[in-house]
């Protein structure tokens, strides 16, 4: 059986969904949670009906902004749970562990695409909890001999991220304002770019890992950059409204340019087939 963590979350339900012979686990209860329950708490007892052989670890706190509102819990549940999940791997022999990290770990690019060695230096209490659940993951496969595999998915989208959470990614944001009509607010002066992928690839990326039981860091993105401008024009054209865009100051934390180099990924059989102007299209209009 295969446990994949946080799915409540984006990334967690599609992969529920999409990988057979597995069971979710989440803090909040969803069509695709079957175990209610924290990360930090007792996992043994969580998963004491179950003879678990892989895990899939995409549980986080995933906002920029929210880790640095609240460093401490981000840090709990980004670090101490990914922990405490390892312990239970590592007392279990499970024998695969796939954590799901990000690109946030690299900070400011000093060149680009980013690629897998590029150094990590993060910009955010988010990046480097993210990159510290990382560390401790290539850790316990060093010391314990468990397979870990790390993927840095650059920006997911899917239709599934919540737009009235305030911590959501720009185009679910994006998207519910320009339906209802309202401004769109960039922050900064939206040259900042993302490597936008959906989550389907990022579904496909994690699929190949686990068949291939594939070990080591893994970039999950498109290889394409999108200013947060063009992106904010595109939307506004595709919900026929006619939306206007305002300009604020940038947001702590936030990086200027970011793509991947997804080199490594291709060389597991991986295919981006993210057309954002057509998923856009499909997802949300
Ligand atoms: C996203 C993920 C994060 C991480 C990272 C990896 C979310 C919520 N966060 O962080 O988990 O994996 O990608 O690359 O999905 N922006 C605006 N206006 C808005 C909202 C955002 O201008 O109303 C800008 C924001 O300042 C930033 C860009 O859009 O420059 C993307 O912001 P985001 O919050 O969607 O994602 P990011 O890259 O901070």
């Amino acid at each position: 059986m295969i446990l994949i963590t946080g799915t409540s979350g984006q990334l967690g339900s599609y992969l529920v969904e999409n990988i057979p012979n597995s069971v979710g686990l989440d803090i909040r209860s969803s069509p695709y949670t079957k175990i209610r329950g924290d990360i930090r708490g007792d996992i043994e007892e969580l998963l004491e009906n179950y003879e678990i052989d892989a895990i899939i670890h995409a549980a986080a706190q995933v906002s920029v902004v929210k880790s640095v509102e609240e460093p401490k819990l981000d840090a709990d549940v980004n670090i101490m749970g990914t922990l405490n999940l390892l312990e239970y791997a590592r007392k279990h022999d499970v024998e695969h562990f796939i954590y799901i990290s990000s690109a946030a770990v690299y900070g400011e690019p000093k060149y680009l695409p980013l690629d897998e060695k590029h150094p990590t230096k993060p910009k955010s209490p988010y990046g480097l909890s993210k990159l510290t659940g990382e560390r401790y993951s290539l850790l316990y496969g060093e010391l314990y001999g468990i397979k870990v595999a790390s993927i840095r998915p650059f920006n997911i989208f899917s239709p599934r991220q919540d737009p009235n959470n305030p911590y959501s990614g720009v185009i679910s944001i994006f998207v519910s304002r320009a339906k209802r009509g309202l401004p769109l607010i960039i922050y900064g002066d939206g040259t900042q770019t993302r490597d936008f992928v959906s989550v389907y690839d990022v579904v496909q990326l994690v699929k190949l890992v686990l068949e291939k039981k594939a070990t080591g860091v893994y970039n999950c993105g498109t290889g394409k950059e999108t200013s947060i401008r063009e992106l904010a024009e595109l939307i506004g054209k595709l919900s026929s409204k006619n939306v206007e865009i305002i300009y604020q100051k940038p947001r702590e934390g936030d990086i200027k340019r970011s793509y991947a180099d997804i080199s490594r990924a291709k060389v597991l059989g991986f295919t981006p087939h993210t057309d954002l102007k057509r998923d856009l299209k499909n997802f949300f209009f």
